[in-house]
C-alpha cells in the first residue's frame, strides 16, 4: 500500500505525464471500459485493485450485449443455470453455498468513529481496526479472478432524491441481479461527472467461509465492505447496505428519511390516488400489500406498487412528505407467492428473472416453491443441488429463497415508479404480527404518538422462524437490523421530522394476524385488506368516524366496509377491541425494550410511552 501511495504522489507531481497506475497494475489492455476521467472514481478504483489484485477489470456500461455477454458466461461456468427459454423467457437460476442463504446480523458491522453513534442495537468496531482487519481477508482475494465495477443509482435519473454508488465485485451473479435492482451503466457515470459523491462499495466472495464473513459499513466515509458472502442481502449492495444502513446516515445528517417501507397507490373509483408507505417486520406480507389485487366487492378500486421494500422521503415545496423507491427491481421471497397471495409478482417474475435457491423442475426445466398453485413436481432439483421428489420429505425450495425481478414488468406498477419527484405521502401505515396485544387498524393521536406506535412496532414469531413460537421480537419501524445509526438519535430524527413537516401524514397501526381463541385467523387479509386501507386514507380526508381509546383513534365496527365479506359483527368487533390487560403487559415489555437505549431516549418517546400507561390506568 505504502508504494502504491508513493507512486501515486509522483504521478500527481508530474501532472502532465499521463501514467494510469491502474494500467500499471493490472496487464495493459485488460482494464476495459474504462468509462471515466472522474479522478475519485479512478483513485479509489486503483487502490482497490492494489488491493485485491484482480487479472482483469470490467466496467459495467450497462447495455444489453455485455448483459447477455455475462449471462452466457455464468452458464458456461456453472454459476448460473438456464432455464425453459420458451416458458420463462431471460430467466435463470441460481443456488447459493449451503451456508450462506440469508443475511447474517452477528456479522453485519457498523464502524463510527464512537460506539456509541452505532448505538445498541448494532455490532460496532473501530473503524481503524476494522479496516485493517478487512485489508488482510481483502488482499489477493480477486488474484486468477476478473473485477467488476458497477456504476449504479438508487432512485430515479435525474431526481433530487437520487443517490449514486459503485460496486467492485467478482461475482458474475452480483452484477446481473445488480442491473435488475438498480440503474446501472454509463448513464450514471455521466450523472456523478467528476463528483466525488458516491458510495464506495468492494465485494470479494473470497471463500464463502462463514467463519471470516463480514459486512461492514463506514458510513462516516461512504463506504461498505463485504466478503465471504454470495447471497443478494449481503453483496447487492444498493438494497440493505446502501439503501438503508448507509442511507439512513445520510438522512439523518441531511434532513430526510431512509425507510424499510413499501409505496402503494390506492386509486379510487372516481380516479383520485392517494399514496401510502407502510412498514412491516418480516414474514408480514409487505411485498403481497404493495401488490394487493382488491376484493370483488370493491371493484373500482386499484392498487399500484411503487416500490415493495425501501422509500427515501423528503419534504416537498407543498409542505408534505414525498417517497421515492429507490430501486428498480424486487428481491422477493419465493415460498409462499402463488396466483391466491400475489398474482401480480408471479407474473413479474415470467421473464428476465433470477431465480436463487428455488426447486428446479427437471421435467420441464421450470421453477418452483412451496406454497405455488398446483401440484410440485415430480421430480426436480432441491436449492442444494440434490434430486428431489415430493415424497423425499424435505423442502425443495430454501425457506428464504427470492427472485430477482424488473419492477417495470409488475402489471400494477405505478405510473410514478420513475417519478423525480417521487410520489406524495398520505398515510404511514406500521403494522406487526401480534396474536392477541394490536387491533385490526387505529390510528395515532398525532405525529409523536405514531412516532411511539413505529418505535414499539413488534412481531410475534411463526413456526417459519428460528426459535420459539409466539416470541415477542420488538423491530421499531422494521428497522432494527437496517439503521445505520444509533437508534435512539434515529427516534430523535422522526420526532425532529415531524416539527419540519408542514402537512405530515397521519400515522397509523395495523395487525393482520389477530387470532381467535381457537387459534384461527380472525381477519381474511390480503385483498380484503383493501377495506382497512380505505377506511385510513377517508381518515386523512376527514371523512370517516373513529372513537377515541386508550392506544389511539379506532374504527367501530360499522365503520369498515364489509360489503360482500363473510364476516360476523362480533368478530368484527373482536378484531377491534383492545384488551386492557393485555396492554399493561405490552407497556411492561415496551418500557423493557427501551431501556437500552438509557438517556439517550428521546423525551417525546418516554413521554408517548407515561401517557399511554396514564390512559391505559385511567
Ligand atoms: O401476505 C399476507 N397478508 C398481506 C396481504 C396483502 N399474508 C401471508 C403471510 C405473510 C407472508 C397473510 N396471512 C395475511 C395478509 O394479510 N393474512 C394472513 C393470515 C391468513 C392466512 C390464511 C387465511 C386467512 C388469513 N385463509 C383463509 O381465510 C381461507
Ligand atoms: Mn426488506
Amino acid at each position: 500500500m505504502k508504494l502504491y501511495i508513493l507512486l501515486y504522489t509522483i504521478q500527481s507531481t508530474v501532472g502532465c505525464i499521463q501514467i494510469n497506475v491502474a494500467q500499471l497494475l493490472v496487464p495493459e489492455g485488460k482494464e476495459k471500459r474504462k468509462m471515466t476521467k472522474n479522478q475519485a472514481v479512478l483513485s479509489w478504483l486503483d487502490e482497490m485493485i492494489q488491493l485485491t489484485t484482480p487479472d482483469e477489470v470490467i466496467w459495467i456500461d450497462g447495455s444489453e450485449e455485455q448483459r447477455q455477454k455475462l449471462y452466457d458466461e455464468a452458464c458456461a461456468e456453472g454459476e448460473l443455470y438456464k432455464l425453459n427459454q420458451e416458458k420463462l423467457p431471460g430467466c435463470y437460476l441460481h443456488r447459493t453455498a449451503e451456508n450462506d442463504v440469508a443475511r447474517v446480523e452477528d456479522r453485519t458491522f457498523i464502524c463510527t468513529r464512537t460506539k456509541e453513534d452505532a448505538g445498541p442495537t448494532n455490532n460496532w468496531e473501530d473503524p481503524q481496526v476494522m479496516y485493517k482487519k478487512l485489508e488482510g481477508l481483502f488482499r489477493g482475494s480477486m488474484k486468477g479472478r476478473t473485477m467488476y465495477v458497477i456504476p449504479y443509482m438508487m432512485g430515479p435519473y435525474g431526481s433530487p432524491f437520487s443517490k449514486i454508488g459503485i460496486e467492485l465485485t467478482d461475482s458474475r451473479y452480483v452484477v446481473l441481479n445488480m442491473m435488475i435492482m438498480t440503474r446501472t451503466g454509463k448513464k450514471v457515470m455521466e450523472e456523478l461527472g467528476d463528483s466525488a459523491d458516491f458510495v464506495r462499495c468492494l465485494h470479494a466472495k473470497k471463500d464463502i467461509d462463514p467463519e471470516n464473513r463480514y459486512i461492514v459499513h463506514f458510513p462516516e466515509d461512504n463506504t461498505i465492505w463485504t466478503i465471504n458472502s454470495g447471497y443478494g442481502g449481503n453483496v447487492l449492495l444498493g438494497k440493505k447496505c446502501f439503501a438503508l444502513r448507509i442511507a439512513s446516515n445520510m438522512g439523518h445528517k441531511e434532513g430526510w428519511m431512509a425507510e424499510h417501507m413499501l409505496i402503494l397507490g390506492l386509486e379510487n373509483p372516481q380516479g383520485e390516488i392517494k399514496y401510502i408507505a407502510a412498514a412491516f417486520p418480516s414474514a408480514c406480507g409487505k411485498t403481497n400489500l404493495a401488490m394487493l389485487i382488491p376484493p370483488e366487492a370493491l371493484k373500482g378500486y386499484k392498487v399500484w406498487t411503487v416500490g415493495d421494500d425501501i422509500a427515501w422521503l423528503r419534504i416537498g415545496k407543498d409542505g408534505r412528505l414525498w417517497a421515492v423507491n429507490p430501486e428498480s427491481g424486487f428481491f422477493g421471497v419465493a415460498p409462499g407467492t402463488s396466483t391466491k397471495t400475489n398474482p401480480n409478482a408471479l407474473a413479474t417474475t415470467m421473464k428476465n428473472t433470477i431465480f436463487t435457491n428455488v426447486l428446479l423442475n427437471t421435467e420441464d426445466d421450470t421453477v418452483w416453491w412451496e406454497g405455488l398453485d398446483g401440484e410440485p413436481p415430480k421430480k426436480g432439483i432441491d436449492w442444494k443441488g440434490r434430486p428431489w421428489t415430493p415424497e423425499c420429505g424435505e423442502k425443495g425450495a430454501h425457506p428464504n429463497s427470492r427472485f430477482t425481478a424488473p419492477a417495470a414488468q409488475c402489471p400494477c406498477i405505478s405510473s410514478e415508479f420513475e417519478a423525480a419527484g417521487g410520489v406524495p405521502i398520505s398515510a404511514i401505515v406500521f403494522g406487526g404480527r401480534r396474536a392477541k396485544t394490536a387491533p385490526l387498524v387505529y390510528e395515532a393521536f398525532d405525529w409523536q404518538h405514531g412516532v411511539f406506535v413505529g418505535a414499539t412496532m413488534a412481531s410475534e414469531t411463526t413456526a417459519a422462524a428460528a426459535g420459539a413460537v409466539g416470541v415477542v421480537r420488538r423491530d421499531p419501524m422494521a428497522m432494527i437490523p437496517f439503521c445505520g445509526y444509533n437508534m435512539a438519535d434515529y427516534f430523535a430524527h422522526w420526532l425532529e421530522m415531524g416539527k419540519k413537516i408542514p402537512n405530515p401524514p397521519k400515522i397509523f397501526h395495523v395487525n393482520w394476524f389477530r387470532l381467535d381463541e381457537n387459534g384461527k385467523f380472525m381477519w381474511p387479509g390480503f385483498g380484503d385488506n383493501l377495506r382497512v386501507l380505505n377506511w385510513i386514507l377517508d381518515r386523512c380526508e376527514g371523512k370517516a368516524k373513529a372513537q377515541e381509546t386508550a392506544i389511539g383513534y379506532l374504527p367501530e365496527a360499522a365503520d369498515i366496509n364489509v360489503e360482500g365479506l363473510a364476516i360476523d359483527k362480533t368478530t368484527l368487533e373482536q378484531l377491534l377491541s383492545v384488551d386492557k390487560t393485555v396492554w399493561k403487559e405490552e407497556v411492561e415489555s415496551q418500557k423493557e425494550f427501551f431501556k437500552k437505549f438509557g438517556d439517550k431516549l428521546p423525551a417525546g418517546i418516554a413521554e408517548e410511552l407515561a401517557k399511554l400507561e396514564s390512559r391505559l390506568n385511567g
